[in-house]
């Protein structure tokens, strides 16, 4: 496909002072190739990015949200300005966790506008719940929330897409490999259809239950650019283990 490979981890609301020290030098020893970004809690973005600097360690730094507005009163959110202050390069928008606790495609469409406008490249992250699915509804919510994401959005060049299925999340459960190159080819068709030839260079990666044994079978399809890895990205050398299985 001659796109490159990029693998995120997704550290969700874990981690420590301590075990992030140890994670980057660990990482730094793996010699990991590909594109690599992590993606802590707000807190720990200036101490990774000094740590990452201190040992030269080749990876980039996402934030896991970011707010729709330049600044003002909105006590617990943080701007992008702010994450681009942090060194962040990437943000995760429109996780299921969130879209879970009452995030909607409207405040994820705000969201995705205001980080492409930044400079920051947005993860948005799409995906059905079990039901969706077992009633034969994958297709439609997928298309509907990425055009809804994307609605009034003209340049998508610094776009990444995780399709990250609910039901594979956190439970041990991946999608095989052709369930995931299906929707990701869906996805691409989508954007395709409202953006033309650009969709053959956006990222889409492939989210949920992600590990060692299940990468390089995922990343052997077509339009599987990659991982948004959650539990098995708390460990260097198991996070190390899955981005050798996408080179
Ligand atoms: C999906 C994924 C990372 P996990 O949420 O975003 O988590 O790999 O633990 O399923």
């Amino acid at each position: 496909s001659g796109r490159q490979k990029l693998i995120v981890a997704n550290w969700k609301m874990n981690m420590s002072l301590q075990t992030i020290t140890s994670f980057v030098e660990k990482l730094t020893l793996a010699h990991v190739r590909s594109d690599v970004v992590i993606c802590p809690s707000f807190p720990y973005l200036f101490p990774l990015s000094e740590l990452i600097q201190k040992f030269n360690c080749d990876v980039e730094l996402g934030a896991q949200d970011l707010h729709w507005n330049e600044s003002g009163a909105y006590t617990g959110e943080v701007s992008a300005k702010m994450l681009l202050e942090a060194d962040c390069h990437y943000v995760l928008i429109g996780h299921s966790e969130r879209r879970d606790s009452g995030e909607t495609d409207e405040m994820i469409s705000k969201k995705v506008k205001q980080a492409i406008s930044s400079g920051l490249k947005p993860i948005l992250c799409v995906g059905e719940s079990q039901g969706q699915r077992q009633i034969g509804k994958t297709a439609e919510v997928i298309r509907k929330q990425v055009l809804l994401a994307l609605e009034g959005i003209e340049d998508i060049s610094s776009l990444v897409i995780a399709y990250e299925p609910v039901w594979a999340i956190g439970t041990g459960l991946s999608a095989t490999p052709e369930q995931a190159q299906s929707v990701h080819q869906l996805i691409r068709k989508t954007i395709d259809v409202q953006y033309g030839s650009i969709s053959e260079s956006i990222p889409l990666l492939y989210g949920g239950s992600v590990k060692p044994e299940n990468a390089s079978g995922l990343s052997a399809m077509t339009d599987i650019d990659g991982a948004l890895v959650g539990g098995a990205s708390l460990d260097a050398e198991s996070f190390a283990a899955i981005i050798r299985g996408f080179e």
